[in-house]
């Protein structure tokens, strides 16, 4: 994987390997030591506490008792600062705005945690992209020749091999195509890992193959995963509507925009009354 240090970027690059290379970069050292402990202490607490809020890609962890290995937590920005810190990091708004438009938006920013045994997911790709398993449901002809999506993973914890550190097919995300469970074994034959340390991120294009692997370690695997989308793409998570009171109020100007609050459609461009008030049928 091309890994690139977080002083030392060239977003036309990355762009390039994005499209046209293996798809994913590594950027390392994005993130201070007391952000990713932050971080971390925010998600291992309400993952103890509300336990497994999965809502897909669960792999083999629904099997044998195992489905409180794979722990999600939704809605990090109502969760602590440090994720909008997180998600407005001018690094990756500098590359998403050459990538995505420079209008970009957030669709997601949740986290994943492994537990030690934990099994892992099945390979897949990311929104708007993740129900491509039915590609009758979306526009004839789409593939990925532009981006719909940007994957932003930080690491909180040692991504190793043994940790399960995320696993990806290089050059899958030109292909535009859902794996299949015939595609599995060729997927965990040749897939490359997301390896890191803490403080280290992924950015990739969600169009490739990829999955949490099974965590051998005997230690948790979290990490922060961050949806960036055209800001034409309907969101994954409604997050306007699950911010504390006063978020959107202080929200910077890199915030407002991940939120969608500077694009202004749907819009109501005529209304049911002063149509009917003119007797017009
Ligand atoms: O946590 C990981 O390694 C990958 C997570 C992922 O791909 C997902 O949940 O969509």
């Amino acid at each position: 994987m091309l890994s690139v240090p977080h002083d030392a970027i060239d977003a036309d690059a990355i762009c390039a390997e994005l499209m046209e290379g293996g798809g994913a970069v590594r950027i390392t050292g994005l993130f201070t030591p007391d952000q990713i402990a932050e971080a971390r202490r925010i998600i291992m607490a309400h993952s103890d506490r509300e336990g497994d809020k999965v809502t897909h890609f669960q792999g083999a962890a629904m099997e044998d008792g195992r489905a409180d290995l794979q722990r999600r937590v939704w809605n990090l920005l109502a969760k602590g600062d440090v994720f909008s810190d997180m998600a407005t990091h001018p690094a990756i708004m500098g590359i998403l705005r050459k990538w995505l438009g420079s209008e970009f938006i957030m669709g997601s920013i949740a986290a994943n945690r492994i537990l030690p045994g934990g099994p892992g997911q099945e390979p897949h790709i990311d929104f708007p992209y993740w129900d491509f398993h039915l590609p009758e449901t979306h526009p004839m002809g789409l593939n990925a020749s532009f981006p719909l999506n940007a994957q932003v993973t930080i690491a909180l914890d040692p991504f190793t091999e043994k940790s399960g550190a995320t696993a990806y097919l290089p050059g899958s995300q030109k292909h535009l195509r859902y794996p299949t469970p015939n595609d599995h074994a060729q997927f965990y034959d040749t897939c490359a890992r997301m390896t890191g340390v803490p403080g280290d991120v992924v950015l990739f294009f969600g169009a490739a193959w990829h999955c949490a692997m099974p965590n051998h370690a005997d230690h948790d695997r979290n990490a922060v995963l961050i949806n960036y989308i055209p800001k034409w793409v309907k969101p994954l998570e409604d997050m306007p509507a699950a911010l504390p009171p006063g978020f959107i109020d202080n929200a910077s100007v890199d915030m407002r925009q991940l939120l969608g609050l500077d694009y202004r459609y749907p819009e109501v461009l005529d209304t049911a009354d002063a149509i009917n008030a003119e007797g017009i049928r």
